[in-house]
């Protein structure tokens, strides 16, 4: 397996965020990139370091100045009298209020969506070699190579075009899609993050080119609460684009295969001339803010399946927060996708 890696990540370090009104610990840490990079390393694969692609592949996914925000937001907030290390939103609008501010607080809250995606001095940066990571990995699949994996971190399927949240601050994955849109007509991106990837689902929901399928823990009581529903199909072009599976909580290897067959039949429907997936490790059964039940051999299953589909496939890393269990499930992750691809 290719894998696409760089440490840039360590300039983004957020030591917390804000969780049910409480400062608690940071789970989205560095040491989840170091895990992933030492089980790479083990595993004797290709590593390769990302190449800067410029502004012009983030600025064809998201808005200009969200990505003003973004880069100005740290120095800006430290502009403010007595200001804390991070950025986080105070006031945010709703369904009732649209106004759109100026100031650095009213943008706070304007451009993010949850208490989860504190910007720290150096966000802006890790944020945008990530991305570069994954269209490296992407560059590698559209030049032949049957897979990559993009080994990114900060994540990003929960940002859209014009706001970050829960851990993400720009959406690689969309990113990365909509580079490979140079070589193919039509694609498919498969999430498999324990969380609803709803800032992926935004941004293509009323786009027919790009296939969404999102495996994941069910809204209605998990993050991000306000979409991943059944009932989201996509909408104008994109109708019948968008595929959400969610499930019950403590659902384990069974289920999850078998939510993993239905996106395959919306996959497959959509003749996709390549695969992106969204791949977190969060569905794993020891994951600390996790939901469902997937085992480090159900990792394995489920790459085995993946990599039969047979298309060119882009694996970009998403979340997964359980240290210990992080190399084995990419290891298993690896091994499965190997089979899948022997068979
Ligand atoms: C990419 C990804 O997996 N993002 C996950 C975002 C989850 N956001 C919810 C944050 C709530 C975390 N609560 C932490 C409690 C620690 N005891
Ligand atoms: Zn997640």
């Amino acid at each position: 397996m290719l894998v696409v890696h760089d440490d840039a990540h360590l300039q983004h370090q957020p030591a917390e965020i804000i969780s049910r009104g409480r400062h608690v610990p940071h789970v989205e840490i560095a040491r989840r990139a170091e895990e992933l990079l030492a089980a790479a390393k083990a595993g004797g694969h290709d590593l390769q370091a990302p190449t800067a692609h410029g502004m012009g592949p983030i600025e064809a996914i998201h808005d200009k100045e969200y990505l003003a925000f973004l880069e100005s937001a740290w120095t800006r907030w430290q502009a403010l009298p007595d200001p804390t290390p991070y950025v986080h939103p105070y006031a945010q609008p709703n369904r009732r209020m649209t106004g759109k501010p100026t100031s650095i607080m009213g943008q706070a809250g304007y451009y993010m969506a949850t208490n989860s995606a504190p910007i720290a001095e150096g966000t802006w940066g890790a944020a945008k070699v990530s991305a570069d990571i994954a269209l490296t990995a992407a560059d590698a699949v559209m030049a032949g190579a049957p897979e990559a994996y993009a080994l990114c971190r900060p994540p990003g399927h929960h940002a859209f075009q014009d706001l970050a949240g829960g851990f993400c601050y720009l959406n690689n994955i969309a990113i990365a899609a909509q580079h490979m849109r140079g070589k193919w007509d039509k694609l498919a991106i498969l999430d498999i993050d324990v969380h609803h990837g709803n800032g992926t689902q935004g941004i293509f929901y009323d786009r027919g080119d790009v296939l969404f399928a999102s495996l994941h823990g069910d809204p209605s009581d998990y993050f991000p609460f306000f979409a991943g529903y059944k009932g989201e199909t996509g909408e104008g072009a994109g109708a019948g684009k968008t595929a959400n599976f969610p499930m019950a909580q403590n659902s384990g290897d069974d289920v999850f295969m078998g939510s993993l067959d239905k996106a395959f039949d919306a996959i497959q429907a959509h003749q996709p001339g390549a695969l992106l997936v969204s791949l977190g490790f969060d569905a794993y059964e020891h994951d600390p803010i996790g939901y469902l039940k997937v085992t480090t051999g159900g990792f394995g299953k489920v790459a085995e399946r993946i990599a039969g589909l047979d298309l060119p496939t882009l694996l970009v890393q998403e979340g997964g927060y359980n240290c210990e269990g992080l190399g084995p499930n990419l290891t298993s992750f690896f091994a499965g996708f190997s089979a899948g691809r022997a068979k």
